[in-house]
């Protein structure tokens, strides 16, 4: 196929199921919500439940929609690896005495906010005209950065087949190579199958000594990672465009750009304060944009104060196409914000790209900082990449009985902090996760199964 020709391609979002040890933990400093939670009881039942429901009413609308596994939590080989020896049941009661913190970091059920999970390039931007995916080493948390290695056994195991799709392993582990993922990078382009912009945001300049970033929370994303991952992924020449995320939102708890910006096709709906340059970011995506113009949706700080940007998740919200317009699917906080509120009504009202609205309840999630946005990733597959792919793990009415029951049937109701330390809290989530392997039809993934 020529550079020039298009495939028909689709955008499918995989959404990352909520785990049965989904807590709140205060892990994450930088994020508000995490902050603000810590110690409160969750509820991984409705967490789950929650998350499902959102898939099931995507995938009701015709959108293609997967889904992706939980992670076994706690995870032991990593209290091993880190000298706890014995078994399960004594390890957890150790650690849970000597190092909570450490226990809550090994049990987190953070790899449901898949926009972390890794950076996907779709074939159409690629020089090899592959699918290319690499997993966010998310290097700046503790608790995240045990989740690459299953991240990239699921993904191989769903997308094997090397004629489609070419995996890269997790950039170096370090703060200079800080990778967030698909969080920090964001798609426009004319039409899916056509090839788009690649636009990378970063918080910092890891090399840089003179480098003006955020002053009271850290920056996850360096340049140095965005970066590689271009790279990495064959980008055609022109695609990648470099982006400095404004620090002074990172300072009121931007920790990713999806929490202030997120884009689809030709529309890039943003906050004034979201980018150190904001035009020269405009007049970089919009002069690589081919066969469309770039339509930015421009919010001033002055209609969304950052704070309530931050507080309602405005933009950590999903934008779909739809057969006229934009459809921009926001977590039910935003209606509890009264100036996003009223913004909502305006932005529909008017006669922008932007033309409905429609709330999902991601409470659970969100009390970790993790919106509509942070539970998916997006991988644009042509019609026969989709057929390439494993298609089990893609939601159809079954599957989404079948995972209900699962959730109903091994699901907790509550889960507190001393709970963790809970070994049949463990033996129930690893007999629900290799049960789960067995609905998604996704072979060993998980190391209790090795
Ligand atoms: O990395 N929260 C996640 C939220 C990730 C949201 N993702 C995107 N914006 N794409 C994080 O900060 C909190 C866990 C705790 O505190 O228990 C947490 O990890």
């Amino acid at each position: 196929m020529s550079n020039t020709q298009s495939k028909r391609a689709v955008e499918v979002n995989f959404d990352g199921l909520v785990g049965p040890t989904h807590n709140y933990a205060g892990l994450s400093w930088g994020n508000v919500a995490s902050k603000s939670n810590e110690y409160a009881v969750a509820n991984p039942k409705q967490a789950a439940l929650q998350g499902l429901a959102k898939m099931k009413s995507l995938a009701d609308r015709g959108y293609v929609q997967g889904v992706l596994p939980p992670h076994e939590r706690p995870h032991m080989p990593t209290l091993r690896a880190l000298g706890y020896a014995g078994s399960d049941a004594a390890i957890l009661q150790r650690v849970s005495r000597e190092d909570p913190v450490l226990l809550a970091a090994v049990a987190s059920a953070s790899c449901m906010w898949t926009a972390n999970a890794a950076t996907v390039s779709p074939s159409a931007d690629t020089r090899d005209h592959r699918v290319h995916f690499t997993p966010a080493n998310l290097a700046a948390k503790f608790h995240r950065s045990i989740e690459p290695k299953i991240t990239a056994r699921v993904l191989k195991s769903i997308f094997s087949d090397a004629a489609y799709f070419a995996h890269h392993a997790p950039l170096p582990p370090v703060s200079q190579f800080g990778d967030e993922g698909a969080a920090n990078h964001t798609r426009l382009c004319a039409s899916y199958g056509a090839p788009g912009v690649e636009l990378f945001v970063y918080g910092d300049v890891a090399f840089d000594d003179h480098f003006y970033g955020p002053t009271l929370f850290p920056a996850r994303q360096t340049r140095e990672a965005s970066q590689a991952i271009a790279r990495l992924h064959g980008l055609k020449d022109g695609c990648a465009v470099f982006a400095q995320q404004n620090p002074r939102a990172i300072d009121a708890g931007v920790f990713h750009n999806d929490v202030i910006a997120v884009g689809n096709g030709p529309v890039l709906f943003y906050h004034e304060l979201a980018f150190a340059e904001e035009q020269r970011v405009l007049a970089e995506v919009e002069s690589r944009l081919q066969g469309a113009a770039l339509q930015p949706v421009r919010v001033s700080d002055q209609e969304v104060p950052l704070a309530d940007a931050v507080a309602s998740y405005l933009f950590n919200s999903q934008l779909l196409d739809t057969a006229d317009g934009m459809l921009l699917a926001v977590p039910g906080e935003c209606r509890e914000v009264a100036s996003v509120s009223r913004y909502l009504d305006r932005l529909v009202a008017g006669e922008g790209p932007i033309t409905a609205v429609e709330v999902f309840d991601v409470k659970q999630s969100m009390r970790n900082g993790g919106g509509p946005a942070c539970l998916r990733l997006r991988v644009v597959l042509t019609e026969d990449e989709l057929q390439a792919m494993h298609r089990g793990v893609l939601m159809t009415d079954a599957l989404y009985e079948r995972l209900t029951l699962w959730v109903e049937a091994h699901y907790r109701d509550s889960v507190s902090q001393a709970d963790l330390a809970d070994p049949l809290l463990l033996e129930e989530s690893c007999k629900a996760l290799d049960e789960l392997t067995g609905i998604l039809g996704l072979g060993t993934i998980y190391d209790f199964q090795h």
